[in-house]
């Protein structure tokens, strides 16, 4: 299942093989277990030193925990999911995406009563809530809410950008459950000065460095206090997955989903753009005009992205899909946008020459995906490709290919296309 040449990168990228980069990612059973996706009932008479062989065979590690994904490295662990395992309305669990920028915690009680959040900064009252709290104190809300990487299509920016390679699959959308951002924050009590927020996590930073984290991001007050924005504990009504920020992350759709953050144990109200780890710099950021490819852009030239672009994904057929011609088949995807809506949907088959619009009914709630679907029928023998175009509600469309080359590879939103034969 696991993508050979992603498995032999993750050797290549550790210098280490495959066994003695697995051996620091995971100690203990808990992690095996949490690698693993199942428990396992003999942990106890595992022998000190081996890992599960599951783990050290060459599959990618914790690719077991979610089969089929593509493993971009694993230390730390990033995975994307193949367009093809995207074909649910609600992405499952195992093919969410993983998006690690540092260690996960390990050995930490994660129960309801023992996690604490805390508020603090510019609120009237500090707070320090259990996840029982939470849940007992807020009204719940459930969601289907997309996350996408930022990063989400680097890997077609020329000349590449650095960073993890990510092509289509840095993206799902699950039903998030969880309470609204706004009514915690408003229980800690804003005040006139709150004008950000600065998120922290319980993942610890690569360097082991204590004192450093891996990532800490924020929102403008006005998006933390949108209805959409949650702090979650649960996903398509399961825990979340360790590597998906168990047992409480935030939820900022339509916005880089590095603003989503996960193992979420503080939120600082600041009195100013947060300055955390991953704020400034090129990190999620983009120059404030249109750059030549290649060209380095000062600092101060660089604007954080907020609102994510229209885009979409063919989800079924997979690419490569054979079918005979003149018999009808189905073509899926979903379609999603960040703070302006999707629009409409359309389909080409003859290389964006035309396009067709297809069906696309309305999605439970706002910043979820829309699905979409239409019933094709190519008459003649050949190679075809299927492209998808989405549209948003300002009338902004896909791009065919790469949009706007920026040193850091974000915001590709470009159509995706499949191959078809026809034979
Ligand atoms: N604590 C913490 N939160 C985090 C990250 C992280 O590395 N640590 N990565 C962020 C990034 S860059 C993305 S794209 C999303 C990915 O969420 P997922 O791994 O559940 O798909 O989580 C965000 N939240
Ligand atoms: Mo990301």
């Amino acid at each position: 299942m696991i993508d050979q040449k992603a498995s032999r990168d993750v050797g290549e990228a550790t210098h280490l093989g495959p066994e003695l980069s697995r051996r620091n990612l995971l100690t203990g059973a808990a992690a095996f277990t949490a690698a693993l996706g199942l428990p396992i009932p003999f942990a106890g008479d595992l022998p000190a030193g081996f890992i599960p062989v599951a783990l050290a065979q060459d599959v990618g590690t914790l690719a077991v925990a979610k089969p089929g994904l593509t493993l971009l490295g694993d230390r730390p662990v990033n995975m994307e999911t193949p367009p093809h395992l995207l074909d649910d309305a609600l992405t499952p669990n195992n093919r969410f995406f993983v998006r690690n920028n540092g260690q996960p915690p390990i050995g930490v009680d994660t129960s309801d009563d023992a996690w604490t959040l805390r508020i603090d900064g510019e609120v009237e009252r500090a707070l320090e809530l259990t996840i029982t709290e939470l849940k007992s104190r807020f009204a719940t809300v459930e969601l289907d809410l997309v996350v996408e990487c930022g990063g989400n299509g680097r890997a077609f920016h020329q000349p590449a950008a650095s960073g993890n390679q990510w092509t289509f699959g840095a993206v799902g959308c699950a039903r998030w459950t969880g309470v609204r951002l706004r009514d915690v924050l408003q229980a800690a009590g804003l005040r006139d000065t709150a004008v950000h927020t600065g998120h922290y996590g319980a993942d610890t930073h690569l360097s082991g460095d204590p004192d450093r984290d891996a990532i800490s991001r924020g929102v403008p007050i006005e998006k933390a206090l949108e209805e959409h924005s949650i702090i979650a504990w649960a996903m398509n009504g399961e825990p979340m997955p360790e590597l998906n920020g168990h047992p409480l992350r935030l939820i900022i759709p339509g916005w880089p989903g590095s603003c989503s953050q996960k193992w979420l144990n503080r939120i600082w109200v600041r009195d100013q753009v947060h300055d955390g780890e991953k704020m400034l710099g090129t990190a999620y950021r983009m120059p404030a005009y249109p750059v030549a490819p290649g060209t380095r852009v000062p600092n101060e030239d660089m604007i954080t992205i907020n609102s994510m672009p229209i885009k979409s994904l063919i989800t079924f057929p997979e690419t490569g899909a054979r079918v005979n011609a003149g018999e009808p088949m189905m073509i899926r995807g979903s379609a999603w946008s960040g703070d302006v809506a999707v629009e409409s949907m359309e389909i080409s088959i003859d290389f964006g020459a035309s396009w067709q619009a297809v069906e696309m009914p309305a999605a439970r709630n706002r910043y979820a995906w829309r699905r979409w679907q239409a019933q094709l029928t190519i008459p003649e023998r050949g190679y075809y490709e299927v492209w998808a175009r989405a549209t948003d509600q300002n009338g902004t469309s896909q791009p065919a290919t790469t949009p706007g080359w920026n040193p850091k590879g974000y915001l590709n939103n470009m159509q995706h296309r499949v191959a078809v034969f026809v034979l």
